[in-house]
């Protein structure tokens, strides 16, 4: 023995090496990131085991916008960056919709594409799914981040978590060449190059002077109002919030995602008489909410301005991390920015105890009109119409997630969509999940996987028949992985109902109607789930309650009188209308 090749067999026997593929999952797992949502296949199909293999929970979906809607969901409720995993071109655009989605709502998320040979890709001769991914995913998302060297994964997955969760959240493209995932180190030398984030979402502590311009305003408000938004659900400041509502006295509103963050059967809930409350206020405190469309910008006449365009004449105060929110619509006359958490918590701190309630003749008149709304909506969900309407069915799902206040309720549609939203009371934070700032259709099952696997609780899908469609295929995920999720679609036939006529008379049906009378519970039979075809709220009750008690996939074919719907549900008015009659 002694020969010097004998030297160099038992030196690269003892020299330990790891790879790309082991390199990453170790980068994400020292993060404390446990879960990879995606679809296999050519680059990363290997990964993908490789992750399983190594203890994370990969759970594989038939098409990626909907794993890509599942891991945004995760990180908004956990505030993790939830991973979506795809492969190149077709694969990762099919992703991109859902991070870019994530993106415009601010829910923290990391895209992990594989990518094609870059040399080839680079002088377009045609590689298999040859894309240029990173330049095509740097727009539309909040970063986007390439690894080439197998040393560097650390740094790139530390630098994707750091951009995901710190500051405003959103989405962030990583891209992982083919090559890369082969590529090895010395164990030692990967080991030292991976990064455990150290306060990935630092704190950012306001200005004093900027909080006591805030409490200045509010305190000399006649008639205040606080609007909750899905930042403030994210922020998980739940204590915090709830203090300040109920230690100011201060009537609120909550955006769709934030509510429950309070119990919307909360007495300064002004959900009832939000129509009457936001021209009324004259101090309006944002707190994680954009004055977008949703808020009419912050002007014209929801606001009590003259025409479509004129201020109301409110003054906001507004707690965002992001400075540039400021001013985006109208003048904002107390700008605080820091994150939740803390500008909370230094309101509260100012606030005090010997904090004086709004005026009585502000909280009488929101009342009055409360208990008059609050009435006429108890009239109307009693009626039981035959078929169902929007209201009799949502009557049912309004006691289902009364007495099962810790389900998660996934909703979109548009009818669909706007009923739940003002029928079906929230008791908890975070438990509310739909459509968001784009009102976008598909996120649906998406949402209810992701919520279903980061949580222990059972899921509701309240779905138009429409928006279903966008991902109906995971119910086979959805019975694979066995989860909790109960879905109701309301199948009114068609895209907000299912009345239209071809007014040409010819065979094709209009374009907003569907198949008259489907039978969408079938296809959740088709993978061993419960389907349930539903006419009345008394089938409708027991379904649910069943598949509340029994945690089995169920869709429950909820048949909705197909005129019960408008156009477009609540936002008719944005449709362009046309001059010309016929
Ligand atoms: P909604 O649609 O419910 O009105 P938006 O999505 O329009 O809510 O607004 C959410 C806002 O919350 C964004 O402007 C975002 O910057 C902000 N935000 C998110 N997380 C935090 C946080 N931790 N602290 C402060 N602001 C936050
Ligand atoms: C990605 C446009 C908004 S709402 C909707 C569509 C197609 C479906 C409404 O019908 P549904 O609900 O779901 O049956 P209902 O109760 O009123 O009958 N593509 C995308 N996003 C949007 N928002 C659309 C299209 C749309
Ligand atoms: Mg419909």
């Amino acid at each position: 023995m002694g020969s010097v090749e004998t030297q160099v067999a038992t030196d690269s026997q003892s020299q330990e090496v790891t790879d790309g593929f082991h390199l990453v999952i170790d980068a994400l797992k020292i993060n404390g990131i446990d879960t990879i949502f995606g679809l296999p296949g050519i680059p990363i199909t290997d990964f993908a085991r490789k992750a399983q293999a190594e203890g994370m929970r990969v759970i594989s979906f038939r098409h990626e916008q909907n794993a890509g809607n599942a891991a945004a969901i995760a990180g908004f409720m956990t505030q993790k960056p939830g991973i979506c995993l795809t492969v190149s071109a077709p694969g990762f655009l099919n992703g991109l919709t859902a991070l870019t989605n994530a993106t415009t709502n601010c829910f923290p998320m990391i895209l992990i594409s594989g990518s094609s040979e870059r040399e080839i890709v680079d002088l377009q001769q045609g590689d298999y799914e040859e894309m240029d991914q990173l330049a095509i995913a740097k727009p539309l998302c909040k970063a986007a981040f390439r690894v080439l060297h197998a040393e560097d994964i650390g740094v790139g997955i530390a630098r994707a978590i750091r951009a995901a969760v710190s500051g405003r959240p959103g989405g962030v493209y990583l891209d992982l060449p083919a090559k890369l995932f082969g590529q090895t180190v010395e164990a030692q030398v990967g080991k030292n190059s991976l990064i455990k984030v150290v306060d990935p979402a630092p704190r950012q502590i306001p200005a004093p002077d900027a909080v006591q311009r805030a409490l200045d305003l509010l305190k000399g408000a006649k008639r205040p109002l606080i609007l909750l938004g899905k930042g403030a659900a994210y922020a998980q400041a739940d204590e915090d919030i709830r203090a300040l509502v109920e230690r100011t006295g201060i009537p609120y509103l909550p955006m769709s995602m934030a509510k429950g963050l309070l119990p919307d059967t909360h007495d300064q809930s002004a959900a009832a008489a939000r129509s009457f409350v936001l021209p009324g206020a004259d101090v309006v405190l944002l707190i994680g909410a954009r004055l977008n469309w949703l808020l009419s910008h912050g002007k014209g006449k929801t606001w009590g301005g003259k025409d479509h365009k004129a201020w109301g004449g409110q003054k906001f105060i507004q707690i965002d991390i992001s400075p540039q929110e400021m001013d985006s619509n109208v003048r904002i006359d107390a700008p605080l920015v820091g994150d939740i958490g803390s500008c909370v918590g230094a309101l509260l701190a100012g606030i005090g105890s010997g904090w004086a309630k709004p005026p009585a003749d502000w909280l009488g008149a929101i009342e009055e009109r409360k208990s008059k709304n609050l009435a006429k909506m108890a009239e109307t969900l009693a009626k039981n119409p035959v078929p169902m309407n929007f209201h009799s069915a949502l009557n049912v799902v309004r006691d289902i997630v009364k007495a099962n206040p810790d389900a998660v309720l996934v909703n979109e549609g548009a009818n669909a969509l706007d009923f739940t939203r003002s029928i079906v009371d929230m008791y908890k934070p975070r438990k509310r999940l739909d459509v968001g700032t784009w009102g976008i259709m598909g996120i649906g099952m998406g949402f209810a996987v992701g919520a279903a696997v980061v949580g222990r609780d059972p899921v509701i899908a309240i779905e138009g028949d429409s928006a279903f469609g966008f991902s109906g295929m995971e119910v086979e995920t959805i019975c694979r992985y066995n989860l909790p999720v109960c879905i109701v679609i309301m199948n009114n036939n068609g895209v907000y109902g299912g009345t239209d006529k071809n007014p040409t008379g010819g065979p094709d049906v209009a374009p907003t109607v569907f198949v008259k009378g489907a039978r969408y519970d079938k296809m959740m039979e088709a993978f061993g789930g419960v389907g349930v075809n539903a006419t009345t709220p008394a089938e409708l009750r027991r379904a649910m309650e069943e598949a509340i008690r029994s945690r089995k996939p169920t869709l429950i074919n909820a048949v909705i009188d197909e005129t019960a719907g408008t156009e477009s549900g609540r936002i008719t008015s944005l449709n362009p209308q046309s001059a010309k009659k016929k």
